[in-house]
C-alpha cells in the first residue's frame, strides 16, 4: 500500500535524484549568499503532518474548523519572531520574499504610484522596482544607486533623488551590497518625504538575529525578510511592521494575495527562531562576517577587485573587469571545483545579467558547518586556482578533490 512506503520503496528515482543532491549539498563548498543548511529539527518541522492542513484566516478567525493545533503553532511562531527581532507585531503567512515585499506595496501603494529602491544592477532585489518584475510593471519607480567612486551608498545622493521624485514607498535593503545599512539615515530621509519605510532585510535577518547587524526595527515602518537566508529556516518568509500597520499588513497577505498558510512552514520558522534565540546562534552571526571578511581579504592578496573593497557582511562581490574576465565561465568552472557561488551584475556593468562581470559569493552555507577564517582563506586561494585556469580540467579536479577532503572534517546537518 503506496501510503505506508517509505520514498526509496515507493519513488526509487526521485529518492535516488534526492541522495544526489544530498552528496552534492555535503560535498561542496556552498558559497551562494542566500543559502544555508537547515537544522534536521527545522527540515523535521517543515516535513511534518501540517502540510496535510488548511487554515485560511489568522489564529483565532479562520474560515476552516480544526485548527486547535494550527492556531498554537503560528502564534508560537509569531511570539517568538516578536522577541527576537523585538517587533510589535509579525506575520508569518508570506510564501517567500517576493510575495512579502508584494504585500506591503499592496498595503501601502496604488499602482501607477512612486516608489523607491535600490537599483537591481547596484545590488537591488527584483521585487524593488525591476522592469522584469511586476512592481516594476504596475509602479512607476525610481531607483537610487551607489557612489561610482567608493562601491557604497551615499545618502545624501538618495535625499536627493527622493525629494526629486517624492515616491509613497521607500525601499532600504539589498540581495548583493556588502556594506551595512545605515536604517536611520533612510529613516529621515523617509520623513522628509513623508513616505513608510520598508526595509527588506532578507539577506541580514539572521546577522541581525545574532546582534551582528544593527536592526532595522526601531526605524521602519515594516520589515520584509526571508526565513531561509542566513537565518536559517526553512523556505518562507515573514513581515514585521508597527503595531499601526497591522491590520493593513495582514489583510494584504490574507485575503490580499494568499490563500492557506503553509502550516508546515510556519512550524520550521518556530523552530528556526527558537535556534536562533540560542546564544550560540550569535557565535554563528558574527563568524559569517569574520569568514566574509577572511575571504575578502585572500581574495584582494590574490589580486581580486571586490566591490566597495570588501564587506561588513556575510557577502563579497567580485568585480571581474580587470581580470578581462566574465562571470558566467568562472561561475560554472568553480562548480566544477566543488566552489559553488553564482554569476551576478557589477554596478555599471557593460554586460547583460544573463552573462554579467561579477562573482557573488557569501559565507553564511559554510559558516554553518563550521567553517572559520582559515578555511575561507584557502576558499580564496582555489578560487584564484580556478579563476586562472577556468579551462584547465587538471586545474580543477584537483581543487574538487582538494575541496572533497575539506568537506568531509566538517559534516553537514
Ligand atoms: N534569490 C535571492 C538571492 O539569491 O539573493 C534573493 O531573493
Amino acid at each position: 500500500m503506496q501510503f505506508h512506503s517509505s520514498l526509496p520503496s515507493f519513488d526509487p528515482t526521485l529518492a535516488a535524484l534526492l541522495q544526489a543532491e544530498e552528496d552534492k549539498q555535503r560535498d561542496s563548498i556552498r558559497l551562494i549568499a542566500s543559502e544555508n543548511y537547515a537544522s534536521a529539527a527545522v527540515r523535521e518541522a517543515s516535513a511534518s503532518v501540517l502540510t496535510n492542513k488548511y487554515s485560511e484566516g489568522y489564529a483565532g478567525a479562520r474560515y476552516y474548523e480544526g485548527q486547535q493545533v494550527v492556531d498554537q503553532v503560528e502564534r508560537l511562531a509569531i511570539a517568538r519572531a516578536r522577541v527576537v527581532f523585538n517587533a510589535e507585531h509579525v506575520n508569518v503567512q508570506p510564501y517567500s520574499g517576493s510575495p512579502a515585499n508584494l504585500a506591503v506595496y499592496l498595503a501601502f501603494v496604488k499602482p501607477g504610484e512612486t516608489v523607491m529602491g535600490m537599483r537591481l544592477a547596484h545590488g537591488g532585489h527584483l521585487t524593488h522596482g525591476s522592469k522584469a518584475s511586476i512592481t516594476g510593471k504596475y509602479w512607476d519607480i525610481a531607483s537610487y544607486e551607489l557612489d561610482p567612486h567608493t562601491g557604497r551608498l551615499d545618502y545624501d545622493l538618495i535625499r536627493a533623488k527622493a525629494l526629486q521624485h517624492r515616491p509613497r514607498l521607500l525601499i532600504a535593503g539589498h540581495s548583493a551590497y556588502p556594506r551595512q545599512l545605515d536604517f536611520a539615515a533612510f529613516r529621515s530621509i523617509a520623513d522628509e518625504i513623508g513616505a513608510p519605510l520598508l526595509v527588506d532585510m532578507a539577506h541580514i535577518a539572521g546577522l541581525v538575529a545574532g546582534g551582528a547587524h544593527p536592526s532595522p526595527i526601531p526605524h521602519a515602518d515594516v520589515v520584509t525578510t526571508t526565513t531561509h537566508k542566513t537565518l536559517r529556516g526553512p523556505r518562507g518568509a515573514m513581515i514585521l511592521c508597527r503595531a499601526e500597520h497591522a491590520g493593513k499588513i495582514d489583510k494584504a497577505v490574507f485575503p490580499g494575495l494568499q490563500g492557506g498558510p503553509h502550516n508546515n512552514t510556519t512550524a520550521a520558522i518556530a523552530v528556526a527562531l527558537h535556534e536562533a534565540a540560542q546564544p550560540s546562534f550569535s557565535d554563528y552571526a558574527r563568524q559569517c562576517v569574520l569568514n566574509a571578511q577572511a575571504l575578502g581579504r585572500s581574495l584582494q592578496e590574490c589580486g581580486f577587485e571586490l566591490v566597495s573593497g570588501g564587506t561588513d557582511n556575510h557577502l563579497l562581490l567580485i568585480d571581474l573587469r580587470k581580470k578581462n574576465l566574465a562571470g558566467k565561465p568562472v561561475a560554472e568552472a568553480l562548480d566544477r571545483a566543488g566552489l559553488v557561488a553564482n554569476y551576478n551584475s557589477v554596478p555599471w556593468d557593460d554586460r547583460p545579467p544573463q552573462d554579467p562581470s561579477g562573482i557573488r559569493i557569501g559565507s553564511p552555507a559554510m559558516t554553518t558547518r563550521g567553517f572559520r577564517e582559515a578555511e575561507f582563506k584557502q576558499i580564496g586561494k582555489w578560487i584564484d586556482r580556478v579563476v586562472a585556469s577556468t579551462l584547465d580540467d587538471q586545474v580543477i579536479t584537483s581543487v574538487a578533490a582538494e575541496v572533497r577532503d575539506l568537506c568531509r572534517n566538517f559534516p553537514m546537518p
